[in-house]
């Protein structure tokens, strides 16, 4: 059974609280990724940086689905899965400037942030590579019966993956609790989807699992968390996955620095028109209440990221003496003792 629902919802917003919420995640989200681009691009960070810009409503919508103790992967695009599930934007900053107070004593970048205790069991470069790691996680609380669920956030590149294929047969097979999130922002790094996948949908791929598909639109927050509260229902009672696609947009570079020569700006700005963040607030537009409630969230948002970079910055680096610190293969002399 898969389904597709891609117009924006003209329905009257959800209560206050939920929508307020909401924003709050995409608006830190987006604050956090704003900055990181700026101190990457003035000479302070160093590494590779896959923004999510334009996309944060399927974090927001999905995460606000889960409980503190679910689980979570996600890919190299990873910064607002992360946060919106419950990742301090402090210990994610210190990460990316390779400090000792980041979630992975600044050994991870940006592209591998992992917090088990908020159950992010890690972001990961490798394309298609979370999916059977939140497989595994529902596993586990299949067999442990601790009533958690999973959902592996990865794009429509990892589709074309055999990871992906394998992944749903099994959770299928034994109705794991897992949510499967493809968020397709139109591109596989400079490819774009309908290049590199021959369906039309990636909800379609569900029909042969015989598990529930569905396609939303995924740059509006509400039809997302509409979704994914379904989709976690259902594998919180014990009937099994889901594979939702969001479609999105990508709205920076693959990477920062790419030249992003396979887009039209006719087709950029006609997405930013439907830039998440805008379409809530110009949905609240009408209730001046609200309205201001946004906008005052925006400037808490910027200012916590503004903290956040300063405490970052101000973290010792992890120095020499942790160098082998969580390396399990050590340089062994000719005796055995290690070196
Ligand atoms: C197994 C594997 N193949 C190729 C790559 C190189 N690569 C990095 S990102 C990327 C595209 C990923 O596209 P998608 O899954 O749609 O995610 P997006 O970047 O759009 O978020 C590729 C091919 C990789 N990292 N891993």
């Amino acid at each position: 059974m898969t389904t597709t629902s891609t117009a924006a919802s003209t329905a009257a917003l959800p209560p206050t609280a939920l929508t307020e919420r909401l924003y709050r995640t995409m608006s830190l989200i987006r604050h956090f990724e704003t900055t990181a681009a700026r101190l990457l691009a003035s000479g302070e960070l160093n590494g590779f940086l896959h923004l999510s810009i334009g996309q944060e409503a399927v974090a927001a919508g999905v995460c606000e689905t889960l409980g503190e103790g679910d689980y979570i992967t996600t890919t190299h695009r990873g910064h607002g899965h992360c946060i919106a599930k419950g990742a301090a934007v402090e210990a994610m900053l210190a990460e990316i400037f390779a400090r000792a107070g980041g979630y992975c004593g600044g050994r991870s970048g940006s592209m591998h942030v992992a917090d088990p205790a908020a159950g992010i069991l890690g972001a990961n470069a490798i394309v298609g590579a979370g999916i059977p790691i939140a497989v595994g996680g529902a596993l586990a609380a299949q067999v442990l019966g601790d009533g958690r669920v999973a959902v592996a956030f990865f794009g429509d590149g990892a589709v074309a993956e055999g990871i992906f294929h394998e992944s749903l047969n099994l959770a299928a097979l034994w109705d794991l609790p897992v949510v499967f999130v493809c968020e397709n922002n139109s591109y596989a790094e400079m490819t774009p989807t309908e290049v590199h996948l021959r369906s039309t949908t990636v909800s379609a791929y569900a029909a042969p699992h015989r598990i529930p598909g569905e396609t939303v639109d995924g740059n509006d927050v509400f039809a997302v968390y509409d979704a994914a509260r379904r989709a976690i229902a259902r594998a919180r009672d014990g009937d099994g996955p889901t594979l939702l696609e969001c479609r999105t947009y990508r709205r920076r570079g693959h990477f920062e620095g790419d030249a992003q020569r396979y887009r039209t700006a006719d087709d950029a700005a006609a997405w930013e028109l439907r830039d998440p963040l805008r379409l809530l607030a110009e949905r609240a537009a009408g209730d001046s209440r609200l309205s201001a409630r946004l906008s005052s969230i925006d400037t808490e948002c910027a200012q916590r990221v503004d903290e956040a970079t300063r405490w970052a910055r101000s973290q010792p680096e992890p120095g020499a003496a942790s160098l082998t610190d969580h390396v399990y293969a050590r340089p062994v002399s000719s005796d055995g003792a290690p070196r």
